[in-house]
């Protein structure tokens, strides 16, 4: 494919990551009035590196007659919590929708990867309208929390950086460090349960307090 066979290729793509941010950060702003608590912290969104699309295409063979089935996560949204019991509900938001149809999900969070990596994963089929009439393309929704952001986010730049030649000892460092976020997202949320009990009995306890 030459540059302008990329740019065609990929507008459909540009497409999806555009209309679904604006979805997922209308989503956000809604609940918060709703609620006035939103799982949803801030939503990205980017559309794959063609230099990555040919790394992949190559580690997995997939034929570039084949890119559109074969690559799912040539468009990429991330969705972004502060508690880890937040994945789940944002994730059956997603499920419900109308407008997309959920592919299939890898809980890298129950099933965490070597290198320490936690995400929910979503591969989810959503329809595009374009000049040449309605097409569907595959994207990868993933939803983590803020603590397993910053760690995905400094071990990608690193891996980037290093490529394959990241010491044995970084990466186990790395492990450690994905182990000290998972701690972390455990406390927070502990921390949070105990507030809104709290939050309940003392609500509770007004209850009686004015029926008296
Ligand atoms: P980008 O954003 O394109 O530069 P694989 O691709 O084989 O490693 P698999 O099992 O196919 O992984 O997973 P999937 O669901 O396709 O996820 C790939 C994406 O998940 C990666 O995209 C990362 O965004 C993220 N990811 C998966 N494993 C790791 C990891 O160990 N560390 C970090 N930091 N991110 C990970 P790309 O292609 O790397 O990124």
């Amino acid at each position: 494919m030459d540059s302008r066979d990329w740019g065609t290729f990929l507008l459909p793509y540009e497409q999806a990551v555009e209309e679904l941010k604006v979805k997922f950060k209308t989503m956000r702003s809604e609940l918060k009035k709703l609620e006035e608590y939103s799982p949803i912290e801030f939503v990205t969104g980017r559309v794959k590196k063609i230099s990555s699309i040919l790394d992949k295409s190559k580690r997995l063979q997939v034929p570039m007659s084949e890119l559109e089935t074969g690559i799912e996560d040539i468009a990429g949204i991330r969705i972004m919590c502060q508690f880890v019991e937040d994945i789940r509900r944002v994730a059956e938001y997603i499920r419900t929708r109308k407008d997309l149809r959920v592919v299939y999900e890898k809980d890298y969070i129950t099933n965490y990867k070597d290198s320490g990596y936690r995400s929910f994963h979503m591969i989810i089929e959503y329809p595009v309208q374009t000049s040449l009439g309605q097409k569907h393309v595959l994207a990868e929704i993933q939803i983590r929390t803020l603590a397993m952001n910053f760690w995905a986010t400094i071990e990608h730049s690193l891996n980037y950086k290093y490529k394959e030649s990241l010491p044995d000892d970084t990466r186990k460092r790395l492990k450690k460090a994905a182990e000290a976020a998972f701690v972390l997202d455990n406390e927070m949320s502990s921390i949070r349960q105990e507030i809104l009990m709290a939050q309940k009995s003392f609500e509770d306890d007004s209850n009686i307090v004015s029926k008296l």
